[in-house]
This record gives structure tokens, sequence and C-alpha cells, in this order.
């Protein structure tokens, strides 16, 4: 895949996509979001992925949001269509039948952040930088910052975080979950692949059903929620891949999933 703002690269079974515009602090504009939607489109096909990292390039961010010079001139209809993109790339990345894992290198900021929320999980490094600053610019965060931020830290948090536009360091940010794990700056990628290869090894297919109910679930009462799950549950009983888990655990071996 050669994208302009986008580099993606497969180690083994995982698929490291990185935001390529350095010089501009990975900031998003109309182009970048169409490629990020193409790239993870095409990922969500390729059966031989089983788990994407989502970084930014170079040595300062992960991603400064949204390119602010694109949108200051942007009309009510411009703004609109470069939101609905936003929302298109990041519920295609929340409900990827794959686990993707932000490996946050620095600021993540407004759109930035919203891209890291609606990862599965968020490793940071130490110099992390994250926030929905868009109060500032006088606009409200537009890539679901106002929905994801809330439900993963709480709405009296996510309220203090977008009134004020407070940009938060790593240790802020570990405390009310916003990320989930804090690293040295030089062992991010190490970790982060560390953490994917350990996810890689478990079957891609219950992955893919595990992820569903936690991630439907969470939006549905709880009755329901436990209904899909029973579905869900009952479902992994049809595949060779529950087979293998369980004949190994009486064997005393170490499972070999295929994805089946
Ligand atoms: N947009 C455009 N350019 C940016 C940028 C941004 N968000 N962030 C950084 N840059 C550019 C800088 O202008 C600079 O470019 P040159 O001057 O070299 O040409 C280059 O990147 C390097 O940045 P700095 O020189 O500023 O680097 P520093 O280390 O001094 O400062 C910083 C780093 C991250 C603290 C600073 O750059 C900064 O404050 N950046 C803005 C961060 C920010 O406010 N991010 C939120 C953006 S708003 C919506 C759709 C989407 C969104 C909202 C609504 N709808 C349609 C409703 C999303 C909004 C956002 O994401």
């Amino acid at each position: 895949m050669d994208f302009k703002y986008v580099e993606v690269n497969k180690e083994e079974e995982i698929a490291v996509v990185k935001l390529n515009r350095p010089e501009k602090l990975n900031t998003l504009n109309l182009e970048g979001l169409r490629e990020l939607l193409e790239v993870f489109t095409v990922l969500e096909r390729d059966d031989t992925v089983k788990t994407v990292v989502l970084t930014g390039a170079g040595e300062k961010a992960f991603s400064a949001g949204a390119d602010i010079k694109k949108m200051e001139k942007m009309s009510f209809q411009e703004a609109r269509v470069f939101s609905i993109l936003g929302h298109e790339v990041t519920k295609k990345i929340e409900n990827l039948n794959k686990p993707v894992i932000a490996a946050i290198n620095g600021y993540a900021l407004g759109g930035g952040c919203e891209l890291a929320l609606a990862c599965d999980l968020r490793v940071a490094s130490e110099n992390v930088r994250i926030g929905q600053p868009e109060i500032n610019l006088g606009i409200i965060p537009g890539w679901g910052g106002t929905q994801r931020l809330s439900r993963l830290v709480g709405l009296s948090k996510a309220k203090m975080l977008i009134y004020t536009g407070k940009v938060l360091n790593a240790e802020e940010a570990l405390e009310i979950g916003l990320v989930d794990l804090v690293v040295k700056k030089e062992e991010l990628m190490s970790k982060v692949m560390e953490l994917a290869k350990e996810i890689t090894n478990k079957s891609s297919l219950i992955l893919s059903f595990v992820k569903k109910a936690l991630n439907e679930g969470f939006n549905m009462d709880l009755n329901r929620g436990c209904e899909l799950e029973t579905e869900l549950f009952s479902l992994c009983f049809s595949t060779e891949d529950h087979k293998e888990g369980m004949e190994a655990f009486l064997e005393k071996r170490k499972p070999e999933f295929k994805g089946k």
C-alpha cells in the first residue's frame, strides 16, 4: 500500500500503521483521513493480519489532531463532511474485526486523541501529552471525543478535560484510565509489539467474538448485553479453535489456534 500520509508495514501477523506527516506533527486533513479509511478497510479483509498497531512517525507526536490550517476556512458543509469522514475512520477502527493498539508517541491532541480513543488499547510513552483542546479553538471535538472520552473515563472527567482543554501528562492520563500503560519513550514500540504478539497468539476468531461482545455490549443494557454474550459464547463451540484450546489444556500443551 502506497500512501502520502500513512505508512503500513507488516511484521509477521501484525500490521503497523503509521501516521506519516511528522513535520506537521502527523496532523490530519481530508486526504489523510481518506487514506486511513482505505488502509483499515484493506486490513479488515486481510486474514494474514491478526493485530494492528497505530502510531505516529517521528519523535514528537502520535497526532496533533485535525489540520487547523485546513479547518480555519471551512464552511458549515465542509465541516460536516470533515466530521463525517472522521467518524467513519474512528468507527472503522473501533469495529475492526481484530484488535487495534494505539502506540502513543508524544502529542495526541484533539483528533489525535480521538483516534487513540477508537483503538482497543492505548499504550503511551512517558512524554505523552494527551487531551481535547478544541475548546481553545472555538470548536468542539468532532470525531467522537464527546462520546468515547466520557465512556472511557466517565462523564465528569470528560467534561473537566473538554471544558478546560487541559492536556494531560502520562501520569495523569494513566490515573484516569485514558491510557492503559505508560512505558519509556525508547521502549514504546518494543513493548507494544510484545503486547501485540501476546494477543496475536490467541485465536483471531475468538478475539473477534469477544471484541464484539465487549464493544456492542457496552452500549446495551445489562440484560441485552448478557444475551449477546450468550450468543457469542455458544458460537465459540462451533469453532475448531475452542476444541484446540480445550484439548491442549487437557493434553498439557500450548494451543495452536488457526482462527477457524
Ligand atoms: N494543525 C495544523 N498544523 C499544526 C497542528 C494542527 N493541529 N499542530 C501542529 N501543527 C504544525 C505547526 O503549525 C508547525 O508547522 P510549521 O510552523 O512548522 O509550518 C508544525 O506543526 C510543528 O508544530 P509546532 O512548531 O507548533 O511544535 P511545538 O513543539 O512548538 O508545539 C504543539 C507542539 C502540539 C503543542 C502545538 O503544535 C499545538 O498546540 N498544536 C495544536 C494542537 C491542537 O490544538 N490540536 C487540536 C486540533 S483541533 C470537527 C472535526 C475535527 C475536529 C473537530 C471538529 N468538525 C468538523 C466538527 C478535530 C479538531 C482538532 O483536532
